[in-house]
């Protein structure tokens, strides 16, 4: 009776992909029942993401999480200690109360995501379920389309180029593992074509290599388009182009300006957004994350207006996995997709609740890692707790980003037969369909 109770919540320091401190928390059932939660960290961070509490100072780069720690420790652990572990929404709402701001910045978002997440692992660990069964019941069934980082930039690569990520979206195949093999494919044949231009084979912070050499942004998209062809695959058939511009990163607010440092470029929103639409003519490009900047909901309207029927437009830093920046969006007719980050908003029922009021909406959710991250595995299960149909990792390279595609393989394996993969059907259904324009050539 009431094994399912909390009965202790710890906190440690242990460190992200980066080499940064993180913060973890093992919340431990009256049964024994273990759960662990390990909070990842964006380096591109959105103006309006829930706020991660770091402690300053000179040592660890002023990235400690010792605030944060004791927060657990002596706010939130007090608090929890008793709850049923099974009650996620009451769990959060709780902490959510306790920390009483709209950004959780008093507590941390690190400090209340590590319970959050630790939490529902205990709750589905108590359960004998895995997560993504615990989570979103026995219809949780639907394997995400991978969106793959083959190679990185902007705050990942040390600004090398502006644009932050070059990635590939598998189109075709029944499975997750199938589709994955295609994109590994096209991450070795990079790594051949880097190697015989005589670049340096280097990893930036997602796995992605390193773009050395690089005169414009759009040799990244050119490369990559050639890599697609090099790998084998038809460019807009087999594998598809996505973006993450991360274009808050080079806006001038004040002027209303895109500044391409790396070209020596000042461009106006108008002329930004031609060139995407450019780019969008010339190359297989099915997706374009934060195309402009979070701060420029004119700008996301206009790009909207120009490619919203063939192009996902993903809305990072300007939603913020938050519900009332997403409805805002819904309203204004800016873009048709959203980037869900646990992180961004704190608990893993404001992220639930995100990703539902996205796609009653018709905007597609995408589940996304963070360039800091972690061992841990929790937005493989949220990603087909939620049918969400699409993931965003980072690169086929690195630990922590292996240790999220290896899950969703496993996860694969154990759904069997009553598991599917959508595949290009998650973008044909939104009514996406640049790639049968590329089809035809
Ligand atoms: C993004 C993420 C992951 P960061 O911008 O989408 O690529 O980066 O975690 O640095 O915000
Ligand atoms: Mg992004």
């Amino acid at each position: 009776m009431g094994g399912y109770r909390i009965k202790a919540v710890m906190a440690r320091r242990i460190y992200d992909s980066r080499g940064n401190p993180a913060v973890e928390t093992d919340i431990r059932l009256e049964d024994g029942t273990l759960g662990r939660g390990m909070v990842p960290s964006g380096a591109s961070t959105g103006k309006y993401e829930a706020i991660e509490l770091r402690d300053g100072g000179g040592n660890l780069d002023g990235k400690n999480v010792d605030k944060a720690l004791r927060n657990i420790r002596e706010s939130l652990a007090p608090a929890l200690i008793g709850m049923d572990a099974r009650n996620q929404r009451e769990i959060d709402g709780k902490m959510i109360g306790l920390d009483g701001t709209a950004n959780k910045s008093r507590l941390g978002a690190n400090a209340i995501l590590g319970c959050s997440m630790a939490a529902c692992r205990a709750a589905a660990n108590y359960c004998r379920l895995p997560l993504y069964a615990y989570l979103g019941g026995a219809l949780a069934t639907t394997l995400p389309v991978p969106m793959v980082q083959i190679i990185g930039g902007g705050a990942h690569a040390a600004h090398a180029v502006d644009i932050q990520d070059f990635l590939v979206v598998p189109l075709g195949e029944k499975t997750f593992a199938a589709a994955y093999e295609k994109v590994v494919n096209v991450y070795i044949a990079a790594r051949r074509l880097f190697a015989e231009q005589g670049r340096p084979l280097s990893l930036a912070d997602e796995g992605g290599l390193w773009p050395t050499g690089f005169k414009t942004n759009e040799e990244g998209v050119s490369l990559l388009t050639e890599i697609i062809v090099r790998a084998g695959y038809q460019p807009g058939k087999d594998m598809a182009i996505a973006l993450d511009i991360a274009s808050s990163e080079f806006y001038d607010q004040e002027e209303g300006a895109y500044c391409l440092n790396m070209e020596k470029r000042k461009l106006s929103r108008e002329q930004f957004i031609d060139m995407l639409c450019d780019w969008v003519d010339r190359y297989p490009i099915i997706s374009i994350e934060d195309g402009v900047s979070e701060y420029d909901w004119e700008g996301a309207k206009m790009l909207t207006d120009r490619l919203g029927g063939r192009v996902q437009l993903v809305g990072d830093d300007l939603f913020a996995t938050n519900v009332e920046r997403i409805r805002r969006g819904v309203n204004e007719g800016c873009y048709n997709a959203v980037l869900i980050k646990m992180n961004q908003i704190g608990t893993i029922s404001e992220t639930f609740e995100a990703i539902d009021y996205a796609r009653g909406r018709g905007y597609l959710p995408v589940v996304s890692a963070r360039s800091g991250e972690t061992e841990d595995a929790t937005i493989v299960h949220l990603a087909v707790a939620a049918n969400a149909g699409q993931l965003k990792v980072g690169s086929a390279a690195r630990g922590e980003r292996t240790a999220k595609w290896n899950e969703t393989i496993r996860v694969e394996e154990e759904l069997g037969l009553s598991g599917r993969y959508p595949g290009a059907k998650v973008f044909l259904d939104a009514g996406i369909a640049i790639f049968g324009k590329w089809e035809k050539k």
